[in-house]
C-alpha cells in the first residue's frame, strides 16, 4: 500500500496537507539551461511536445532542481486545435500561427475522431513522466495534466495568432452566437477526450487555463467561460471522479468568485491582479485557491520577493492554498530567485 501522501491532493481533497504545496506555471522552460539543451536537440518547440522521451524529462527537471509538489506536462493548449485537424506552426520568437477558423465551413473541417489519435504521443509523455517521478524517488509529488477551456483556444483558433483583445473571435460571438457555439461544443467535447486520454495514462489532477476568461463578462462569461467549463467538470467527474480539477480564470477580477461558485471545478487559480485578501474572504471558506504571486516580483527577486512571500502567507496560509505564481515564470527570471522561493516556501510551517 502506498501510504505517502502527496500535499497537492491533500490540498484538492479538502483534507489538511502537511505543508503548503507549490509548483509555478511554465516551470518547464526556458530559464532553464537543461530546457534549452535539449529544446535544441529538438530542433523546434513542436517536435519537443511529441517527442514523449525528451518532453517528459522537460516536465520532471524543474523537480530535481527545486523539488516542487507537483510536475506539469510538457505540452500546449493548442495541441487540440492540431489534433482536430487545424494547422499550427510555432514562428521562433513570435509565438503560434494557425490557419483561421472563421466560418461554418471552416469549423466542418475539423474532425473530433482524429483526437485520441493524434495524441497518443502526449499521453505516452504522461506515463513515462508518471515512471520517471516514481523511479527518480519524487513520491509526493503529482502529476497535472491540462488542456485550454474552450473559450481561450476558440480565441486562438479564430484569431490565427496571439493577440491583445482577439477582436475577431469577440465579434464573431456577439454577431453569430449560435455558429460560434458549434465551435465551443466542439471544443467542449475535444477537451473531454483529450483529459481522459491524459487520466488514463497517469495525470492525477487537471488544471484547465483560461488565459482569456478577462475578455468576456456579464451574459458572454456564463455562457462562453463559466457553461463550458461546467460541462467539462460534469463529465470528467462521471468519468474519474477521484481526479480533482483546478481552474485557472486569468483575468476574470471579480468574476472569478463566479467562476468558482459554478463551474462545479475543485480550486481556482488567481491572477496577479487578484487580492489574496479579498480571496481569503470570498474564496477560501468554500474553495482551496491556487496563486498568486506576480511573476515580475520572483525575477527582481531581493526583499521584494521575501516580503511578496510573506503577505502571501500572511493572506492565504490558514485555508486551503497551493502556492504558485499569478501567470507563468518569466524566461529572464535567475535560477537564484526560484532557488529561494523554494526554500521559503519548503520552510512555511502549517
Ligand atoms: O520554445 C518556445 O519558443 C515555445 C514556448 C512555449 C512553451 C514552453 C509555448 C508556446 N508553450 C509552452 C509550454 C506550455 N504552454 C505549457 C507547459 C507546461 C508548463 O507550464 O511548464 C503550458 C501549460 C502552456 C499553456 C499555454 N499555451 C497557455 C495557457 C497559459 C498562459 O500562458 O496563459 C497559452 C495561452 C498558450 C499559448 C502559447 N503557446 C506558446 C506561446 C508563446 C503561447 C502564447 C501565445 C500568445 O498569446 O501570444
Amino acid at each position: 500500500m502506498n501510504t505517502e501522501r502527496k500535499p497537492i491532493l491533500d490540498v484538492l481533497q479538502r483534507r489538511k496537507p502537511e505543508k503548503v504545496p507549490f509548483w509555478l506555471m511554465r516551470q518547464a522552460g526556458r530559464y532553464l539551461p537543461e530546457y534549452l539543451e535539449l529544446r535544441a536537440q529538438a530542433g523546434s518547440f513542436l517536435n519537443l511536445v511529441y517527442d514523449p522521451e525528451k518532453a517528459s524529462e522537460v516536465t520532471v527537471q524543474p523537480l530535481r532542481r527545486f523539488g516542487m509538489d507537483a510536475a506539469i506536462l510538457f505540452s500546449d493548449i493548442l495541441i487540440v486545435p492540431q489534433a482536430l485537424g487545424q494547422t499550427l506552426t510555432f514562428e521562433a520568437g513570435e509565438g503560434p500561427r494557425l490557419d483561421p477558423v472563421r466560418s461554418e465551413k471552416d469549423l466542418a473541417a475539423l474532425k473530433l475522431d482524429r483526437v485520441t489519435k493524434n495524441c497518443a504521443l502526449v499521453y505516452e509523455t504522461v506515463s513515462r513522466t508518471r515512471q520517471k517521478l516514481k523511479q527518480e524517488g519524487f513520491s509526493t509529488a503529482a502529476l497535472i495534466g491540462f488542456c485550454g477551456s474552450p473559450w481561450t483556444v476558440a480565441c486562438y483558433m479564430v484569431q490565427g495568432s496571439g493577440s491583445k483583445d482577439f477582436a475577431i473571435v469577440k465579434r464573431w460571438a456577439k454577431e453569430d452566437p449560435a455558429a460560434f457555439q458549434n465551435l465551443i461544443d466542439l471544443l467542449v467535447d475535444a477537451s473531454i477526450l483529450y483529459l481522459d486520454g491524459q487520466i488514463r495514462a497517469g495525470a492525477e489532477v487537471i488544471q484547465l487555463f483560461e488565459s482569456w476568461a478577462g475578455l468576456v463578462e456579464g451574459e458572454d462569461f456564463d455562457r462562453w467561460v463559466v457553461e463550458p467549463t461546467h460541462r467539462i467538470r460534469q463529465k470528467l467527474q462521471d468519468l474519474h471522479p477521484a481526479i480533482p480539477v483546478i481552474g485557472f480564470p486569468r483575468g476574470a477580477m471579480a468574476q472569478t468568485a463566479i467562476y468558482a461558485q459554478r463551474t462545479g471545478i475543485d480550486c481556482v487559480g488567481l491572477c496577479p491582479s487578484v487580492d489574496p485578501s479579498w480571496a481569503a474572504v470570498q474564496i477560501q471558506p468554500h474553495l482551496p485557491v491556487q496563486g498568486n504571486l506576480e511573476p515580475e516580483i520572483l525575477l527582481q527577486g531581493g526583499s521584494a520577493l521575501d516580503t511578496a512571500l510573506e503577505n502571501l502567507h500572511r493572506s492565504l496560509a490558514n485555508g486551503g492554498w497551493i502556492f504558485n505564481l499569478g501567470h507563468g515564470v518569466i524566461k529572464e527570471t535567475p535560477i537564484a530567485h526560484i532557488e529561494r522561493l523554494a526554500q521559503t516556501v519548503q520552510g512555511w510551517k502549517l
